[in-house]
């Protein structure tokens, strides 16, 4: 047993799953701190989604009648069971996901956070009531529970993902079923246990409200194809969006989408270059570039790309890589082997392409035989090549050279993903140029802080190939609901609308 799944009974314990949960299985969980395994997951079936989806149906039907005030209790609960787990659940996201043990606390408080504004929104999911043409009539719009929502996530954010559409899908009246990345089932199951304590500390929550599904794409793809899944928000690659999309579309259900990012930053002559460097160490290298909001493309102005570029070098050099439990970590490993190699095949090509590497190399291979760490590269393009316009999900910032400030924003928007974005500039035309019609396409632009991080308040979420769903905080609630148009006549007459006349 090595050091790191030692670690997994007693925390697995703390949180409420049982040794028999994650050790009876087929599915292989492995740490991508040393590679060791975690557990065995038991899987589901594609055919076992169809009365998995029903019984969260027959959920739905009871909870959609709770008023939704009193639905919001039962998030609040969660967020106090959250509260307390908060140091366990931190812990297992970063055995499992192989994130630095702050990011994985992080991680846990975006849940918290979402929580908290969930419960604030089951006393706001109102509508609007509108003029009518027509006297003695009053028009107005209702927002009404949904249906059973699919939700499937990522290894990278395990959890915080999940919460964001789980709160906001609970208060709506909806039921969930969720599906994890096989990588990351054990944080799933974890998140399960908790929120059974909550339904059993609220009373009479249906037991089906939350259920989750592991395995492979085949058991996503079931869920995404069975015609009571009102609504597929689903967060991911682009592939595996191109795939989703047509599924959900071909039965006029809903989805949300939430794929690749080709974040950059630009950087201008007037920034602050001491804030920049601490913004970009964040954004590029946090979570070992595998976040969709990780920065991967610098759009620097030549007058200061050398000073940048030193600086920037300076400390990668310096960057503590390594077991992202012990502490001062900054970086962790990658997820597994194949994102390893991808990480090498697209410093390759960029190479190929004209680029000068910086770092890239595996280390740490000795203490890790069987886990993938890397110093994450700096790789300067002549031009914003195929290789740069691609989402590689590893810890490479592509740095490419502007003259003029239209150039910038015209190479910030040209990839195909519309995720996040960033300008540092103390030049307030600059600004908010970059935050105009004419700026940034993506669906998140920032001045003066970088790509990653967002809190939980605003709506998460990107253009084009990243898929154009929005999640999390603003309104992001109207998806997990249907409106309802309501016109009320209470007057003697029946007057028609636009003045047609149809007397019988
Ligand atoms: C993701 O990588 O899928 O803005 C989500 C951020 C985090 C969420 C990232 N709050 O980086």
């Amino acid at each position: 047993m090595s050091s790191v799944n030692a670690l997994l009974p007693s925390l697995m314990q703390r949180l409420g799953v049982t040794g028999s949960a994650y050790s009876t299985g087929t599915l292989p969980v492995h740490s991508p701190i040393d590679g060791c395994e975690l557990g065995r997951v038991p899987t589901h079936h594609p055919h076992d989604v169809a009365q998995i989806v029903d019984a969260a149906h027959q959920s739905f039907l009871n909870w959609r009648n709770t008023p939704a005030p009193r639905r919001g209790e039962l998030i609040r609960l969660l967020g106090e069971e959250l509260r307390a787990s908060k140091n366990d659940m931190g812990q297992l996201v970063a055995l499992e996901a192989g994130k630095i043990l702050s990011e994985g606390l992080g991680e846990v408080q975006e849940m918290i956070d979402v929580c908290d504004f969930a419960v604030g929104l089951s006393r706001q999911l109102y509508g609007l009531t509108i003029a009518s043409e027509r006297p003695g009539h009053r028009m107005m719009e209702t927002w009404h529970p949904l249906g059973v929502v699919g939700v499937i996530s990522a290894f990278n954010f395990p959890v915080a993902v999940w919460s964001w559409n789980f709160a906001l899908a609970i208060v709506c009246g909806d039921a969930v079923v969720w599906k994890p990345s096989d990588k990351t089932p054990l944080t799933a199951l974890a998140c399960r246990a908790i929120f059974e304590r909550a339904a059993k500390r609220f009373g009479d929550a249906p037991t089906t409200l939350l259920q989750v599904l592991i395995g492979a794409a085949d058991v996503g793809e079931a869920l995404v194809r069975h015609p009571k899944v009102a609504l597929v928000s689903a967060t991911g690659s682009t592939r595996m969006g191109r795939e989703v999309a047509p599924i959900v579309a071909r039965r006029f259900a809903r989805s949300l989408l939430e794929l690749g990012g080709n974040n950059a930053v630009i950087i201008t002559p007037s920034a602050d270059l001491d804030l920049a460097v601490r913004a970009i160490l964040f954004a590029a290298v946090g979570t070992a570039g595998q976040r969709c909001t990780t920065t991967r493309r610098l759009i620097v102005h030549r007058s200061i790309r050398e000073t940048l570029l030193e600086r920037l070098k300076k400390s990668y050099q310096a960057l503590p890589i390594g077991n992202p439990l012990t502490a001062g970590t900054l970086v962790g490993p990658l997820i597994g082997k194949a994102s390893f190699d991808a990480m090498q095949r697209a410093l390759d090509q960029a190479r190929a392409e004209g680029g000068a590497v910086f770092g890239g190399e595996r280390v740490l291979q000795d203490q890790f035989p069987d886990a993938y760490y890397v110093r994450p590269a700096i790789v300067t393009m002549p031009a914003q090549t195929d290789t740069v316009r691609e989402e590689t999900f590893a810890p490479i910032l592509y740095v490419l050279g502007y003259d003029a400030f239209e150039e910038a924003v015209a190479m910030q928007n040209d990839v195909p993903q519309g995720l996040s974005s960033a300008i540092f500039s103390n030049d307030l035309r600059e600004a908010e140029i970059f935050l105009s019609a004419c700026g940034s396409d993506c669906g998140i632009a920032n001045v003066n802080i970088g790509t990653s991080g967002a809190e939980i308040g605003g709506a998460f979420g990107g253009e084009k190939e990243t898929g154009g769903g929005r999640e999390s905080g603003s309104d992001a609630w109207r998806a997990y609901m249907r409106r309802a148009t309501n016109t009320v006549n209470y007057s003697r007459e029946l007057p028609l609308a636009q003045g047609v006349r149809f007397d019988v």
